[in-house]
């Protein structure tokens, strides 16, 4: 049986609806509307839309927020924690290849995460092989486009469902 490393969850937490933050970072703001053939045609706002269908089916509360400033990531990372977020699915763009800043956010409020990527990264230039957040997310999930983020929360949700 694997180590049981969750905590317990407060008062509020077990009767409120849990809540899943997805965080995306620089220039996916433009998503669908420029460069289709690596990103595909899917807006932020498609996104946006899919998941909280799928949360509000699920009884989940699903917030998103995209930021093409660091700190400004790290700051929503940070308020996650006081708010009771159970749960982070995160692109961060270019982030991934560069910011131990907002890697330790993440390790900082222990809050569980699936890191998203829309491309492949494994098969684009050597720089984008190396992610700062895969050997501390729970999984990573990578060149499957905005399926991806679809992918994600229905494991984020099991893995809510199980704590
Ligand atoms: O594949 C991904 O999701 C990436 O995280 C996207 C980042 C890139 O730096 C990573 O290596 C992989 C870039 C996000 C830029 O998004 C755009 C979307 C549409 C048009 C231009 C940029």
């Amino acid at each position: 049986m694997s180590k049981q490393t969750s905590r317990k969850k407060t008062a509020s937490e077990s009767t409120a609806a849990p809540r899943i933050l997805i965080l995306h970072g620089p220039n996916l703001n433009l998503l669908g509307r420029r460069e289709p053939e690596i990103y595909g045609r899917t807006t932020l706002v498609d996104i946006h839309a899919a998941m909280e269908a799928r949360g509000r089916a699920a009884g989940v509360q699903i917030e998103s927020f995209q930021s093409n400033s660091e700190g400004e990531l790290i700051d929503r990372v940070q308020a996650a924690a006081s708010e009771g977020i159970e749960f982070i699915i995160i692109n961060p763009g270019g982030y991934t290849h560069t910011s131990v800043a907002l890697r330790d956010a993440l390790t900082g409020v222990a809050i569980p995460f699936i890191e998203v990527h829309l491309s492949n990264i494994q098969a684009r230039e050597a720089f984008r092989h190396h992610s700062f957040f895969s050997d501390i997310a729970v999984g990573t999930i990578c060149g499957l486009g905005a399926q991806g983020y679809e992918l994600a929360l229905e494991a984020a949700l099991t893995r809510i469902r199980r704590s």
